[in-house]
């Protein structure tokens, strides 16, 4: 009988423990959920951002919209204005032909902007783990701090986050990530320099399947648009991640300097096709870039903007909001 009770407490004891330890797991979020929405996202966010970084922008528009200037004379003026800011003769040219015959030009201008950067004006949303995100773009755009900001930003919002060293090209460029993981707090997978970057990719995303992590951050090597292997190696990268998660990479972001202005046009329209990008990041606003590529790259590739870069900083990374942009560019 004494025996039966002994038996009787400890199931007990099992049993409470057992409750107890699962009432102390944190949950697992799943489902859809926009990263951008979690509260911590909006850390180091102040005004406008771009207010300063498009100043000198705004400087090239300042006195174009000034009474008594000949419509023909005023209409070249601020095509060439549009084209200065690095908006690009073809889109700048659909600009000044649109507000041609508007009362307020400059209203009308914004409004003409603003129309084709709402149809790009995106955010990243993040899907059901392992959420894959390849990161591409020639060399110096941006594409390895980008991915330390945004671990740091995704952690701050309670995702789990692994990075993949998948730069085994440049020297030093492991290293690179690894600082920037350190900094984020996340994990960095790598091989060895000189390795096969699609391997790397393999094991990063095995690794966050096989732990259930959120969102997989993979580098990628800088590659000119005009690199055929190298550009070709980005399929293969592409392919061993869909085997591991059919669907996968979810995301491939083009990582484009705004200070490259026209040339990141060139860039967009061959990465788009040959790496199935999926949406763009701009970074180094707050440099001397003009800014007007944005616009150029709404017009013609129709790409999301999902991210812009505002400085060298782990919380200098913003989402695009394409109100912002205009008030910036052209204040009313
Ligand atoms: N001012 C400014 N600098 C930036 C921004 N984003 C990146 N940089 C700087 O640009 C330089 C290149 O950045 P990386 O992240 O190394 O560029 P990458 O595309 O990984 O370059 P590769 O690995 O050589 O292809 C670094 O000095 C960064 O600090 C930004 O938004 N603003
Ligand atoms: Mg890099």
């Amino acid at each position: 009988m004494s025996g039966l009770i002994l038996v009787c407490i400890i199931v007990g004891f099992v049993v409470l423990y057992i409750v107890y330890r699962n009432a102390m797991q944190p949950p697992r979020i799943s489902g859809p959920l926009d990263a951008v929405s979690a509260p911590p996202v909006v850390v180091g966010r102040g005004p406008n951002p771009l207010l300063a970084a498009l100043s000198r922008t705004r400087d090239i528009f300042a006195g174009l919209f000034d009474r008594g200037r000949e419509t023909r004379e005023a209409l070249e003026a601020l095509e060439e204005a549009l084209v200065r800011a690095d908006v690009g003769a073809k889109t700048s040219a659909s600009l000044a032909a649109e507000v041609a015959d508007a009362a307020d030009r400059k209203a009308a201008l914004r409004a003409a902007i603003r129309s084709r950067l709402d149809k790009v004006d995106s955010r990243l949303v993040i899907g059901p783990g392992p959420h894959v995100i390849l990161v591409v773009g020639v060399n110096g755009s941006g594409k390895t701090t980008t991915i330390g900001k945004l671990a740091w930003r995704l952690k701050a919002g309670g995702k789990s986050v692994i990075l993949g060293a998948g730069d085994t090209f440049r020297a030093g460029a492991i290293e690179q990530l690894k600082v920037w993981g350190e900094r984020a707090g996340v994990e960095v997978i790598a091989g060895e320099e000189g390795s096969d970057p699609a391997a790397v990719a393999h094991q990063t995303v095995e690794s966050a399947k096989a732990r259930e992590i959120d969102v997989v951050l993979c580098d990628t090597a800088g590659r000119l648009q005009a690199q055929k292997g190298l550009m070709d190696e980005l399929g293969k990268v592409r392919r061993v991640i869909g085997k591991i998660v059919p669907g996968a990479p979810h995301e491939v972001l083009l990582v484009l300097d705004a200070t490259m202005g026209q040339n990141a046009l060139s860039q967009a329209r061959i990465f788009k096709d040959v790496a199935g990008v999926t949406g763009v990041v701009l970074t180094k606003l707050d440099g001397t870039a003009k800014g007007g590529v944005v616009i150029a790259i709404a017009e013609e590739f129709g790409l999301p903007v999902k991210l812009v870069g505002v400085g060298e900083k782990i919380d200098d990374l913003r989402d695009f909001d394409a109100a912002a942009f205009v008030d910036a560019l052209l204040p009313e």
